[in-house]
């Protein structure tokens, strides 16, 4: 009796020492910063070992006036509203706020500020958090790092139990690039609006600032072109396989543009050309050589068609798509594609490109072109954007161009994961994650200097690709890897540590329910 009564006391002494030990150990990672996951890796963290709680009554104060703030602190809001069912109030103020709240505030320094600056400071202790920046684009990208603190349930669409603990310390923070993208191929499958702002979603978390929209290609023309309406009527009434594809209004594009905006990212729309121009050869046969319009074709090869280079109604039309384009992008580039014009004469290529250029010079915007258009004579200013081949990049670079970087077979998000790999293609091989997280842009090739690099873009091409579900399994777990590459130091990079923080990420692409590719490369684990 006696030993049985000793044994329940040392079994319930054994249980309550663990219990112990296991709040604790949580109320550790809970109040110890430098333990945070954070993708991309900031670039200083300073832990101070406590806690701060957002309860109930948190409200987020902004300093001064600015509407743009006031937005900034109201988007805070509503993801925050969402999972802690907290009833935040967006106030403005002159002075810090009492304890417990959230303090948006210019930084000292705002007045000498750069407009591309889009560095932040977040400066968390157990009375509160303090986000500082010098302009709108740094208080959005701490917001980032911010979601990243607290538990991912802070993701989930539905109210959530807390508590909702964020560790004390210091995060200074700014990116390495000034340009860090995805781009979404919509020609080949088309994606609905809604697609496309889930898809700025996944940029924004990860403070990645571009999205190039590729919009046209053989197989579709996606964006309305009032002065030639068949474009997008008949040019984009397909897609590969045959489905019935689609395009945006220009209103739409403006809501997606405007979407993208209020997530600091830029749109950088495509309309490729002289080659993979199928789409609008079908819709106006005076573009055609021939004056006979094609068919509109629905596979996946490439390097077929050509604008007829010396008329002059493809200039008109070239102009007349670039002002409306121009009219409604508010970002300073134009993409010009320039790739794989295979049936175009060099000796077309050359003055086309040339022209080309000075077209969307005439209207007011910056050129990107795929490395090809490095053969041409590049105007300055122009963005060179490396997909393929080395010595066009170094081309480009001794015509004093930038590069933007998307080697295919480091940053290409349709290429496979591996041979099991059911959606993608593979022309430029497999990429794991690892694979994909393992290069440096300032270093990939000899001759292209960090100077000369202007950042790097992830490209999503959609031959294989037909639906969110889709473009989320290639898209996750790669983007934040090229967010990273893109925002935080290469010297404080390695994929030994940075798969230990990825695999935290897990719980926040389940709490936003996205469909990843779960890599054996990455420990998957639950970070709390
Ligand atoms: C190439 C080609 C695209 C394809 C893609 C598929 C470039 C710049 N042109 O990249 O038309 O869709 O590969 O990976």
């Amino acid at each position: 009796m006696i030993n049985r009564k000793k044994y329940f006391a040392t079994a319930a002494l054994l249980v309550f020492v663990v219990l112990l030990n296991h709040d604790a150990l949580s109320a550790k990672s809970h109040s110890d910063l430098s333990g945070a996951s954070i993708i991309p890796k900031p670039v200083s963290i300073t832990a101070t070992g406590d806690y701060f709680v957002l309860k109930p009554q948190c409200d987020i104060y902004i300093q001064g006036q600015s509407e743009e703030l006031k937005q900034i602190g109201q988007y805070l809001a509503d993801k925050l509203k969402q999972s802690t069912g907290f009833a935040i109030d967006v106030i403005t103020t002159d002075k810090a706020p009492k304890h417990g709240n959230i303090f948006l505030k210019l930084a000292d320094n705002s007045a000498n500020s750069k407009p591309e600056d889009e560095g932040y400071e977040l400066t968390i202790t157990g009375g509160m958090v303090l986000l500082s920046a010098v302009n709108p684009a740094g208080f959005f990208h701490g917001i980032q790092t911010l979601r990243q603190l607290l538990p991912a349930r802070i993701e989930m669409a539905s109210k959530q139990a807390g508590p909702w603990k964020i560790a004390t310390g210091t995060i200074s923070d700014y990116p390495a690039y000034v340009y860090r993208g995805a781009m979404l191929d919509v020609s080949r499958h088309f994606f609905s609006v809604q697609d496309v702002k889930r898809f700025i979603e996944f940029l924004a978390c990860y403070k990645m600032n571009f999205l190039h929209l590729h919009l046209s290609d053989d197989q579709g023309w996606r964006i309305e072109i009032k002065s030639w309406p068949d474009l997008a009527k008949h040019g984009g009434s397909t897609q590969v396989g045959g489905g019935q594809g689609g395009y945006y209004t220009q209103e739409q594009y403006s809501d997606i543009v405007n979407y993208a905006k209020q997530r600091y990212i830029t749109i950088v729309p495509e309309i490729d050309m002289p080659g993979h121009t199928n789409a609008a050869l079908a819709s106006y046969p005076e573009l055609n050589c021939s004056g006979k319009a094609t068919e509109l074709y629905t596979g996946t090869n490439v390097g077929f068609s050509t604008l007829c280079t010396n008329l002059d109604v493809t200039y008109k039309f070239i102009d007349d798509v670039v002002r409306e384009l121009a009219a409604i992008t508010p970002g300073p580039y134009i993409h010009i594609g320039g790739d794989e014009s295979h049936s175009t004469k060099r000796e077309d290529y050359i003055p086309f490109i040339n022209k080309v250029q000075d077209i969307v010079i005439s209207h007011g915007k910056k050129i990107i072109g795929w490395d090809d258009i490095a053969i041409a004579s590049l105007k300055p200013g122009v963005v060179a954007q490396h997909w393929a081949n080395v010595k066009n990049a170094v081309k480009a670079v001794d015509q004093g161009a930038r590069i933007l970087m998307s080697p295919a077979n480091k940053a290409y998000l349709d290429m496979k994961y591996d041979k099991s790999t059911t959606l993608g293609l593979h022309w430029a091989g497999y990429i794991e994650v690892d694979s994909a997280y393992i290069w440096d842009p300032a270093t990939l090739i000899p001759g292209v200097g960090k100077e000369s690099v202007l950042g790097i873009e992830a490209a999503l091409w959609t031959e294989t690709i037909t639906n969110i579900k889709d473009i989320e399994y290639m898209v996750f777990p790669r983007l934040p890897g090229y967010a990273e590459i893109g925002w935080s130091p290469s010297s404080g990079r390695n994929w030994d540590e940075y798969k230990i923080r990825l695999g935290k990420q897990e719980e926040r692409f389940k709490a936003m329910d996205i469909n990843y590719y779960p890599s054996q490369k990455v420990p998957w684990q639950e970070a709390r």
